[in-house]
């Protein structure tokens, strides 16, 4: 039985290039180019195996571009159980200037979602939630889903029994929010947004977390990117800081970082202990040249540099 299923609504091939040096306007050929299934969610089930814990991924995939995604899912040992829908799986391009270090990334749109779709995959949802621990949603909505969509799916994931983590932005955060998942991982911006958009003092954000938590959410997770993240669990704030790196590629960080927190909440770690999981492995993944991976030697070693606060 997967305990961890995760979904990624629009799937993606992730391109990563390696150029000599971005400039608009001229001609740049890649010193090296990785291509890798993606989508938020994908990346979250490559980390979550990488840690060791079974997971199923799910979601929408479409066209030749989708075949690819579930071929190469099936090469790396991920089960997965997707939607197949009409057009094509959209590709997600980084581009790293090595040069600078700067990454760039551009993202296609992906396929049109059509309504017959959206109803079989709620149905595929509850399959699979019945079958998991935890579910995680991650990424934003393709085209022709409805912003409340996580929200209607997060319902049937708690029908099931199962715990719901979501990681997204914008509208679909805020509908999501009120379906009162177990866990989100706002940026300082989406939780201003998720109130009245005003930027604010540390306490004052303090305060905003906390009133999501007496909505219900059992886990608020606040990037403070540098400065490392705040989390509020069960009313405890806990600081934290993550060791100092020389990052090599930081796309997919967010995704391991919730691989990680899924992982140590699935093998029902003290707190402390979940939250340096998730830094320690959202660290290791800017070590990784590819998006959405991790060294474990890394993420072990990176343990042991993390530091946990309670406040
Ligand atoms: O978080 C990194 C990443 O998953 C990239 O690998 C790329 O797939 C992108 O985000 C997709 O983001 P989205 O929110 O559109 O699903």
């Amino acid at each position: 039985m997967s305990m961890i299923t995760t979904v990624t609504l629009n799937a993606a091939i992730d391109k990563t290039y390696y150029l000599p040096r971005l400039e608009l306007g001229k001609l740049t050929r890649a010193s090296r180019l990785y291509a890798d299934p993606g989508g938020k969610g994908v990346n979250v089930a490559r980390v979550i195996q990488q840690l060791g814990m079974p997971v199923t991924a799910t979601g929408f995939v479409a066209g030749s571009n989708g075949d690819y995604i579930t071929r190469q899912l099936g090469q790396q040992g991920i089960a997965h159980d997707f939607v197949s829908v009409e057009g094509e799986s959209r590709l997600c391009l980084n581009m790293i200037d090595e040069s600078t270090g700067v990454s760039t990334e551009l993202l296609e749109p992906g396929p049109v979602i059509p309504a017959e779709a959206l109803e079989r995959f709620k149905e595929k949802l509850s399959e699979l939630a019945g079958k998991s621990r935890i579910v995680c949603f991650s990424g934003s909505l393709p085209q022709g889903v409805p912003a409340a969509y996580y929200a209607e799916l997060i319902a049937r994931v708690k029908e099931q029994g199962a715990i719901a983590f979501l990681d997204t932005s914008g509208e679909p955060l805020q509908h999501g929010v009120r379906a009162v998942p177990y866990f989100i991982k706002p940026n300082e911006h989406e939780v201003h947004h998720l109130f009245d958009d005003r930027p604010a003092t540390e306490g004052e954000l303090l305060d905003k977390l906390r009133l999501l938590q007496q909505s219900g959410i059992k886990l608020v997770s606040l990037s403070l990117g540098e400065k490392g993240s705040l989390s509020l669990y069960d009313g405890q704030l806990y600081r934290t800081a993550a060791p100092k790196i020389e990052a090599v590629n930081t796309v997919g960080c967010g995704d391991a970082f919730v691989a990680g927190m899924a992982v140590g909440l699935a093998q029902q770690l003290p707190v402390e202990d979940m939250l340096t999981l998730a830094i320690a492995s959202g660290t290791a993944n800017a070590l990784s040249a590819r998006a959405g991976n991790v060294n474990l030697d890394d993420v072990r070693r990176l343990r042991g540099q993390v530091t946990v606060e309670r406040e």
